[in-house]
């Protein structure tokens, strides 16, 4: 499979400084000689790796330039994909990269596929299954504590962190089992050692899969759905969270009729936020159907911000929109507030959402905005704080796997407790064990593999 030599711009196609061409494989080196022609140094490919060589690269057909480039030259294993690797610093833009890349294919190389490269780099041994999805996460990272986490599974943190939990659950499986094969010779190990170690996993397993929720949302961020009845200030509210116009604001009720989204960084969280249509019993058509659209998404959020008019109070329009919210997670923003200062009650609130947070705001002054932030913060992290140092996992995949090994570990200690034979028993951590090594991918199907690939863009 890894025969043949593989390139791929790396860089996205548009106007830029530079763009890159990527070659990686067993003919790496020979293929760059046949479109490469050194300025100075023809002899590059018998140095040493890490270089830079300044040169042209030619048209095979007819020797004339395609363009003038920077060769690097990172020799197997000691590169990206442990294999040679040699890039070509290019002009950006539309052309040069791609014509680049037409002279290196018609030379030798395949085209790659989607996350080859990195693929490679897995196979060749140079990181594991969860560092080659951080790869993709730090591309993706949207805010920089999104960075931070992909940056500690890339670097091999939650790899060590999910190895030692492994090792460790190894260690109890094989003295349990040595009790089972010789019970002459070796004396089983102690009952009550056993379920103590086996509640320290447990406690460890446990204390991955709490901070995992912190980690998907640095991750994957979260939908929110700003609701309320028309003119209350949503979209100038989606507008001032966003810093930029994005949905139109008017005094005209029931502007917007579609949904109006954006991603807004809300200290740290990607928070998509929907702009909804007010919630009423609109007469035409058009509208009617952004009110169901609203209610639609509604459904789907995981945090709604129902807005109210501090200047207008509650109306019986407010009521039908409380009813709609009703049982999902949400903060009452109170705005308008630079029109009336007192705002509305929050007994009055309280009447009709229950104990919900509530804050006050005016989209047109920004004042409140800050505490409005902290309180979507608190909605989603439950108060907690995390320690920037903190190992988490932020992929279902992940996730899934230690839930598993949570409950097998769960159903060791219980059938120990109850009485279970050791050999049902030991087939309980062995299962643990197993779905652990499915996040660094050492037991893992060729499915899960390429099911993570596919997400991946050509070139990286
Ligand atoms: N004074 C004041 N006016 C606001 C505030 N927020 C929105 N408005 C005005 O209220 C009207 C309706 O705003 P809009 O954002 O379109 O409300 P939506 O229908 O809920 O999306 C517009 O004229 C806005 O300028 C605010 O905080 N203070
Ligand atoms: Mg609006």
């Amino acid at each position: 499979m890894r025969e043949d030599t593989i390139a791929a711009i790396s860089t996205p196609l548009g106007e830029g400084g530079i763009g890159i061409v990527r070659v990686s494989g067993r003919e790496a080196v020979a293929i760059a000689k046949r479109v490469f022609m050194a300025k100075k140094n023809r002899a590059w490919a018998e140095g040493p790796g890490y270089r830079l060589v300044y040169g042209f690269v030619l048209d095979p057909e007819n020797g004339t330039v395609i363009d003038e480039v920077l060769l690097s030259f990172m020799r197997a294993p000691y590169s990206f994909t442990t294999e040679d690797v040699v890039e070509f610093n290019c002009h950006g833009g539309f052309i040069a990269a791609k014509k680049v890349l037409e002279a290196v294919l018609a030379a030798g190389a395949r085209l790659a596929e989607p996350g080859e490269f990195t693929q490679r780099a897995l196979l060749g041994g140079r990181i594991d299954l969860c560092q080659a999805e951080a790869v993709l996460d730090v591309i993706r990272a949207f805010t920089e504590e999104g960075l931070r986490v992909a940056q500690g599974q890339l670097l091999g943190r939650l790899t060590r962190e999910i190895e030692g939990l492994r090792e460790e659950t190894v260690s109890v499986l094989s003295a349990l089992e040595a009790g089972i094969d010789f019970p002459e010779d070796v004396p089983g190990i102690e009952r009550r050692e056993l379920l103590a170690r086996l509640g320290e996993l447990k406690r460890r397993g446990e204390a991955l899969c709490e901070n995992a929720a912190a980690g998907t949302v640095y991750r994957d961020g979260i939908m929110m759905v700003l609701a309320g009845r028309a003119n209350v200030g949503k979209s100038s509210l989606l507008n001032a969270l966003a810093g930029r116009d994005k949905a139109i604001v008017s005094a005209w009720p029931g502007t917007t009729r579609d949904i109006v989204e954006e991603i807004v960084n809300v200290k740290g969280i990607p928070v998509r936020i929907l702009d909804t249509a007010g919630i009423r019993d609109a007469v035409e058509e058009v509208e009617r159907i952004g009110v169901a659209r609203a209610r639609e998404a509604l459904a789907g959020a995981q945090l709604v911000v129902v807005v109210l008019d501090a200047a207008s109070g509650i109306t019986r329009e407010d009521k039908a929109v409380f009813e709609a919210a009703a049982g999902r997670e949400q903060i009452v923003a109170v705005n308008k507030i630079d029109l009336s200062a007192a705002g509305i009650s929050p007994a009055e609130i309280r009447a009709l959402a229950g104990e919900v947070p509530v804050v006050k705001v005016s989209a047109v002054t920004g004042e409140g905005l800050q505490s409005l932030r902290r309180a979507i913060t608190e909605k989603v992290f439950g108060g907690r704080v995390l320690r920037p140092d903190e190992v988490l996992i932020s992929r279902v995949r992940h996730r899934e796997a230690v839930e598993r090994y949570v409950a097998g570990i769960r159903a060791a200690i219980d059938g120990l407790n109850a009485g279970v034979p050791e050999d049902v028993v030991s087939l309980e951590i062995r299962a643990a064990a197993t779905a652990l090594g499915e996040i660094t991918g050492e037991t893992v199907t060729e499915d899960v593999i390429e099911g993570i690939f596919r997400d991946f863009c050509v070139g990286k």
